[in-house]
């Protein structure tokens, strides 16, 4: 590396790729790969060029800003933290703690300083009203893990670097760089597993771009994975063709109740060929090893968690749990789940005041929240904090919480941008950028393909008039009142690195932030390695294949029969889109528009409609205008729109974002449906109609 060049790292999502970047002075004039990362190997996509933009961005807030009506006024760091603490402190003493609800959006899980102290300080708030993105996406997925292994947080991983047989339902990860499956550089991966003889089929209902190099791609209609994977189940339970491990129970059960889902009827629901769901099913139990992989295509549709269950037990069956080249678990440097410091989970605890729905791990669905902000009584949430997040945008209904956080008495946001949803609050608190903070990934090393751990140290000082994330949590914790218990303080008091750096010391490996800092670029630990029986969280040891929560919900399945003339709408991820934000980025934003309503031209024809026409798209929940393409990507009977776009609001300040095209796809989506197993947000498998304007 030369003077001005650095070694970075890019957490805009889970791949948290390797930077090598130039500086000069303030200024990033850079930003490439870094080859020697042991993961990353100098992967790099669009966006992390990208952050470049972020950095310099004028619109970027960099210090405390007051909303007065619709005029947004820079106060200082002290009066701006007492107005924040003060009023949450008042409404809490006014109308009790779940009065101030919280929701902490996606990128709190890329920030290590939002990691380890955005949590704590939401406990000081003794709230029932917690939410998360997690039920928009993850939760399905932290049930099964729960219900199975005893952990939420103990998600096995595909080892993609070594299977011979990837079997893909519902991700795209050419698109989305891989999520709960941290593999920068999936091409190159995929390229290596078919220079062993590897085989790619993707079950999707669009032909994504994994699913356009993939070996197979079978459309499939939206919802009916469950079916067809338990119908593969069957089939190799039926054929002989099962190993199953000698820590697992509740075969008997499972067998009995999934017997009636056979390939003929998961055939009939899903539009795939019964000799396709047969003939996939032998391949995959027959590959030296294999590995069925699912993400937010299963996870935030009507059968979540019965869909994650059913790849868990595919992948068990066919003995491929907990072998290389299958399904394993990591051995993190900064290991939460021994160490205590993620809680196994729970599900039910609690039920929401307005609709009665569960909680999960003390949370509840995001699907709710409006419903929380606008049925008075005791336990309406009056305040609420929002800390890297956009739910304005990103959680179902999001027309109807737009309306909702208008309405609130007080909203803080933790952020840098004044969008969709911060321009509600009355005070937005903006930590530091990227560039100009620390980085361990606490969270997505753990979720890795491989065993790797890497410090990336900020590449500017944090100027005097700036705040790090955990700095501003610290203090408003100091005014909140009534203050926390004692271990509360402490644990706030610390810094992420010496937390970081006690994690590492009590990890596995015994490693120290020291000894990470004297390796830039990262140390390799390894491939996964088998780790069960005694990694399970399980009180037993031992798993249970046939949990009752799952097997009880098995009847809803019938549900998932097709209808005469359905029009199902599902979601889209682009590479050069992240979520409902970085649209403010010139080089992400132009060239070719890619917010329209994808449509097969069949289906277009049948609504009267042609190419570039604008069209209504409406659904029980809302309505949207925009303009639709026809392309036979789609299956017939399926439409797709990417969520993250709809910038038109008045009141945001991004002078880029707001001028680019699209709508929000959760104006159109439906708060009222759920996965009614784990509580999470449908974002995929909506019904809708389409019409001409
Ligand atoms: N229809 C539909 N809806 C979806 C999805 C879908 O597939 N379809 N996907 C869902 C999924 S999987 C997810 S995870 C959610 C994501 O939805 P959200 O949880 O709302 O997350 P983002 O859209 O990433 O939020 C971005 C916000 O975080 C701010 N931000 C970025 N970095 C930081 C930081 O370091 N610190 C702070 N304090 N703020 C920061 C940005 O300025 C922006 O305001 O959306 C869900 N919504
Ligand atoms: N570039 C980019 N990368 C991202 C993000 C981003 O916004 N942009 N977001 C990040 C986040 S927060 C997450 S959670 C991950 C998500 O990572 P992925 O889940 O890999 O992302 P998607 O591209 O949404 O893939 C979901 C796939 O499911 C398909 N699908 C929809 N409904 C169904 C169904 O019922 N059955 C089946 N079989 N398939 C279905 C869709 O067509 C789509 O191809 O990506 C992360 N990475
Ligand atoms: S894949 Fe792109 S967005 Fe994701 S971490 Fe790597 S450079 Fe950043
Ligand atoms: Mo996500």
């Amino acid at each position: 590396m030369t003077a001005s060049e650095r070694y970075s790292v890019c957490n805009l999502c889970e791949a948290v790729c390797g930077l090598r970047v130039r500086v000069e002075g303030e200024h990033v004039v850079s930003i490439k790969g870094l080859e020697e990362d042991p993961l990353s190997h100098g992967h790099i996509c669009p966006k992390g060029v990208a952050l470049t933009d972020l950095h310099h961005d004028p619109d970027r807030l960099r210090r405390p800003v007051r909303r007065v009506g619709d005029e947004w006024h820079e106060v200082g760091w002290d009066e701006a933290f007492d107005l924040v603490a003060g009023e949450l402190s008042r409404i809490r003493a006014e109308h009790g703690p779940d009065a101030v609800g919280a929701y902490l959006g996606n990128p709190v899980t890329h920030s290590l300083g939002a990691m380890t102290h955005a949590p704590a300080f939401v406990d000081l708030l003794r709230t029932g009203n917690k939410y998360s993105a997690g039920s928009a996406d993850t939760w399905p997925a932290q049930l099964v893990a729960l219900l199975m292994y005893g952990h939420q947080w103990l998600l096995p991983i595909p080892d993609v670097d070594r299977t011979h047989y990837l079997l893909v339902f519902g991700a795209n990860p050419i698109a989305s760089n891989g999520s709960l499956m941290t593999a920068p550089g999936f091409p190159r991966r995929l390229r290596e597993m078919r220079g062993r003889g590897g085989k790619l089929v993707v079950f999707d209902p669009r032909r994504t771009e994994t699913a356009k190099v993939a070996d197979e791609h079978h459309f499939i209609r939206p919802s009916a994975d469950a079916a067809v994977l338990l119908a593969m189940v069957n089939v190799v339970l039926e054929e002989g063709l099962a190993t199953l491990p000698a820590y697992a129970d509740g075969l008997d059960e499972v067998r009995r109740g999934i017997a009636d889902l056979t390939p003929a009827l998961a055939a009939r629901w899903s539009g795939v060929d019964e000799a396709v769901i047969r003939r996939v099913a032998r391949e995959f139990a027959m590959a030296k090893s294999a590995t069925c992989y699912s993400r937010t295509g299963l996870s935030t549709q009507r059968y979540g968690a019965l869909a994650h269950w059913a790849v868990q037990l595919l992948n068990i069956v066919t003995g491929n749990l907990d072998r290389p080249g299958g399904l394993m678990f990591t051995r993190p440097a900064v290991d939460g789940i021994d160490s205590g410091t993620l809680k196994p989970g729970y599900i039910g605890s609690r039920r929401s005041r307005v609709r009665g729905l569960p909680d999960f791990s003390g949370e509840f669905t995001v699907a709710t929240l409006a419903d929380e902000i606008e049925t008075p009584g005791p336990g309406q949430i009056r305040a609420l904090l929002t800390v890297a997040g956009n739910p304005a945008l990103s959680a179902p209904g999001g027309h109807r919480l737009n309306r909702a956080l208008a309405g609130l008495e007080f909203m803080a946001a933790i952020d840098f941008y004044v969008n969709e949803t911060t321009r509600h609050a009355h005070v937005i608190l903006p930590p530091t950028g990227h560039f100009e903070r620390d980085h361990y990934d606490v969270l997505f090393n753990a979720l890795a393909v491989r065993n790797t751990a890497r410090f990336s140290p900020a590449l500017f000082p944090r100027s005097a008039d700036a705040r790090h994330e955990w700095q501003i949590f610290q203090e408003l914790a100091k005014r909140y009142r009534p203050r926390g218990t004692m271990k509360e303080r402490l644990m706030l008091s610390l810094s992420p690195n010496r937390l970081i750096d006690l994690g590492l010391r009590v990890g596995p490996y015994r490693l120290s932030l020291r000894k990470l800092r004297r390796n830039p670029a990262g140390i390799d630990l390894g491939p996964l390695s088998p780790a069960l029986p005694g990694r399970l969280h399980t009180p037993d040891k031992r798993i249970d294949l046939g949990p009752r929560e799952l097997l009880d919900d098995l009847p809803r399945l019938r549900d998932s029969a097709p209808e005469d003339g359905e029009l199902l709408l599902i979601g889209r991820r682009h590479l050069r889109d992240n979520n409902s934000w970085m649209h403010n980025s010139g080089r992400l934003t132009k060239g070719v528009p890619r917010h329209h309503l994808l449509v097969n031209p069949a289906d277009l024809a049948a609504f009267g409609l042609n190419d570039g026409d604008t069209a209504y798209v409406r659904s029980r929940s809302g309505a949207v205008m925009v303009e639709v393409k026809a392309t036979d990507e789609m299956m017939r009977g399926v439409v797709s729109l990417p969520h993250g776009y709809g910038h038109q609001h008045p009141g945001t300040r991004m002078t880029i974002a707001s001028a680019v095209p699209g709508v929000s796809a959760n104006d159109v989506t439906d708060p009222a449906v759920l996965d009614d197993a784990s509580a999470t947000a449908v974002l995929n498998g909506v019904p809708v109609r389409i019409e001409p304007v």
